[in-house]
């Protein structure tokens, strides 16, 4: 699976034994301090609501040295894989889903996240518990990224099954199994939903990195990479 053709990668081994087990145990402490009562009402709202941590949050859940460190390696990382990139830090959350209710319908993160100012952008989701087959993984239209920019909106941002099944075949339809490490990648563009599986339980944790190529978010990071004598576009701040 190709991520410019098919909208999705798999990067196994996106993350070394030592980075994901410091990332897995900092995720385990900050869902600690929060069912422990910690963390002001907004902090605590969106957890309670969808069970995410925003990771502009994080700081205020772990020890904020820890935070700097966390949003250090994955933006290195997410350049390591997709090249110059910028990790878009506000739209980055961190998931642990407890409850089917608050898995995720099919949507792209383009209609239904708010990361269309931020276009390209890429999603690159990070399971902390292994996924595909306990536990749900991400299910994925492939090369649903390109029809997705010219198909109908959905007023909500979320599309039913029945839509999906009348739009693209079910072969291209793919849910991953992933080991703890394995990132999937993909195109904020290209649909997708959180697995369902015929269980009643569910535990996982994940985290969603969004990462931009837009040339006015490259620049910020990387000031050098712009050409001299021009200036960069100015960012678009991201819908209300
Ligand atoms: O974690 C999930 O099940 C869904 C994740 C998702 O939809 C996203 O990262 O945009």
């Amino acid at each position: 699976m190709r991520l410019e053709t098919h909208g999705a990668a798999i990067v196994r081994g996106f993350l070394n034994d030592q980075d994901f087990s410091r990332i897995a145990e900092m995720a385990g402490n900050a869902f600690a301090f929060l069912d422990g009562g910690g963390g002001d009402t907004s902090l605590r709202e969106t957890w309670i609501s969808v069970g995410t941590i925003w990771l502009t949050n994080f700081e205020h859940c772990v020890a904020p040295e820890l935070a700097r460190d966390l949003v250090t390696l994955l933006s290195c990382e997410a350049n390591r894989t997709l090249g110059l990139s910028y990790l878009v830090v506000n739209m980055c959350s961190i998931r642990r889903l407890t409850d089917w209710q608050k898995g995720l319908q099919w949507h792209t993160d383009y209609h239904g996240g708010g990361t269309h100012p931020y276009d390209p952008l890429f999603n690159i989701w990070l399971p902390l518990t292994a996924v595909g087959r306990e536990q749900p993984s991400v299910e994925l239209v492939r090369g649903s990224h390109r029809r997705m920019r010219e198909l109908p909106l959905s007023e909500t941002g979320v599309y039913t099954d029945e839509w999906v099944a009348e739009h693209f075949p079910p072969t291209d339809r793919i849910a991953p199994e992933l080991a703890p490490g394995d990132a999937l990648i993909f195109d904020h563009l290209t649909l997708h939903r959180t697995q369902p599986l015929d269980r009643e339980t569910v535990w996982r944790m994940s985290i969603e990195c969004r990462v931009t190529r837009h040339p006015a978010y490259l620049v910020l990071s990387h000031p050098s990479s712009w050409p001299p004598g021009k200036s960069p576009p100015q960012p678009r701040s991201p819908r209300p």
